[in-house]
């Protein structure tokens, strides 16, 4: 029989895990297999921690900012003082390669989903007036503003709107079957350097749960082919055998821009800024909504090096819910979609919270990484968004699902679909801190 504890005990469970992650400089991504900051986990923890200790939730993103790179990109890991994770900074090498990257602290040399927007909106409301919150807003919203501006200077190749990533990293979802198709097409060089893992160490059952070998070895490949050029943004770009239109991304950016644009308005922030942080909304919007596949209903990546659309059907075809930008037909039915028998209505779900993959769809693993399982962050995107588009029923029984789920205290970093199992890693400081805020905004 599965635990299930009251409110009180959740976020009071919730509180105590954010204590344990906490090292002193930072709240880590987890306290085994995660030791670091990870650029969309920060984002995450600040919104939580800002229900418990506004002042540390600013310091939590102030410590991710400081880390920002002199050309405005947010790196995907700062590093903590100790190690516990592979590839390390020695690995990226990324302050000895490129003159923009911090020399202390480390960082990865990619980033991460753009999500800090809606982190730094979520503090302002729950911390308006406060110095730090005053503090936050004056010297952290420009470097967002840098962050975006490098995304569209350096990830929007064809001009279009439509951000690229440089490794399925960068998605947030690592071996999302979404990146099956340009993975194939990278080949590992036999000059790879020899690596040991020690994530496979870490979970229990490291051989369903976690990514193969032989996805590693691609992901490290990617890895040397950018230290080859020294972390150049462009010239990774250009070179990079990874190179994907990622649909979810672009919508995540259309929307945070539009909340950065708000928030540089309600501060006053200087006005051609803002227009451009709307500007760069719509066009991401239009984009996400010209990846939108009418006979499917969903909305595709593009392989960039190809030119093709792709057409896994996963939990990020719905990003278009979260920017809008679609005919109102096209949306309802995509919302239809969502709640329907593929997706969170399906019938054998534990909770009726959508998976990364269709419990119907052939490539369906239900404990393996991103290719099954729930995320309860991917569920609090979705309702963060709802909720600011109005839907507020849906948004209301997506978090009434996503809070039985949790409800063992576990804070696993993901979830078996249909058993409701904990995966992965434990205590997973982004799990608490979501259920945080949906414990202090019921
Ligand atoms: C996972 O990614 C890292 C690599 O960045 C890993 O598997 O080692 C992903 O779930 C990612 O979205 C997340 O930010 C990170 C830390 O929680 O773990």
């Amino acid at each position: 029989m599965r635990p299930r504890l009251g409110s009180v005990q959740l976020a009071a469970s919730a509180a105590w895990t954010l204590g344990g992650n906490d090292n002193g400089a930072m709240i880590t991504a987890a306290p085994r297999l995660y030791p670091h900051m990870w650029s969309w986990d920060t984002a995450f923890i600040s919104i939580g921690v800002a229900h418990l200790d506004v002042d540390r939730a600013v310091r939590e993103l102030e410590t991710l900012l400081a880390a920002q790179w002199r050309n405005g990109m947010l790196p995907h890991i700062v590093f903590s003082e100790g190690g516990g994770y592979f590839p390390g900074p020695q690995r990226w090498g990324a302050a000895e390669l490129n003159p923009d990257a911090p020399d202390a602290p480390r960082t990865s040399g990619i980033c991460q989903p753009p999500v800090h927007a809606i982190a730094l909106r979520r503090i302002v409301d729950v911390g308006a007036g406060r110095d730090s919150v005053e503090r936050l807003l004056r010297e952290g919203w420009p470097r967002l503003y840098r962050w975006h501006e490098w995304l569209v200077r350096h990830r929007d190749p064809h001009a279009t709107g439509m951000l690229a990533i440089v490794h399925g990293w960068e998605s947030g979802m690592d071996n999302s079957p979404r990146w099956d198709g340009p993975y194939a097409a990278v080949t590992p060089g036999s000059d790879l350097p020899p690596y040991v893992r020690l994530d496979r160490g870490l979970v229990a059952h490291a051989a369903a749960e976690r990514p193969s070998d032989r996805e590693y070895d691609r992901y490290l490949w990617l890895i040397e082919e950018m230290r080859k050029v020294r972390y150049d943004a462009d010239q990774v770009v250009r070179t990079s055998s990874f190179l994907v239109g990622d649909v979810f991304v672009t919508a995540l950016f259309a929307l945070a821009s539009e909340v950065l644009a708000d928030l540089g308005e309600e501060s006053g922030q200087p006005t051609w800024q803002v227009r451009q942080l709307r500007g760069w909304a719509r066009r991401s919007r239009a984009a996400v909504a010209a990846a939108h596949d009418p006979v499917a209903g969903l909305a595709r990546d593009k392989d960039l090096r190809t030119g093709s659309w792709l057409p896994t059907r996963t939990i990020a075809g719905f990003a278009p819910l979260l920017c809008g930008g679609l005919e109102d037909a096209a949306e309802s039915a995509m919302r239809a979609v969502l709640a329907g028998p593929d997706w969170a209505g399906h019938p054998d779900l534990f909770a009726a919270i959508p998976p990364t993959v269709s419990p119907n769809d052939p490539g369906f693993r239900a404990r393996e990484y991103w290719r099954g399982p729930v995320w309860p962050v991917i569920a609090w995107l979705f309702g963060w968004a709802f909720e600011r588009r109005g839907w507020l029923d849906d948004a209301a029984a997506l978090r009434a699902e996503c809070l039985r789920l949790v409800a063992d205290g576990t804070f696993a970093e993901y979830y078996h679909p249909l058993t409701g199992e904990p995966l992965g890693s434990r205590q997973q400081s982004w799990t608490a801190t979501v259920v945080l805020d949906w414990l202090h905004t019921a």
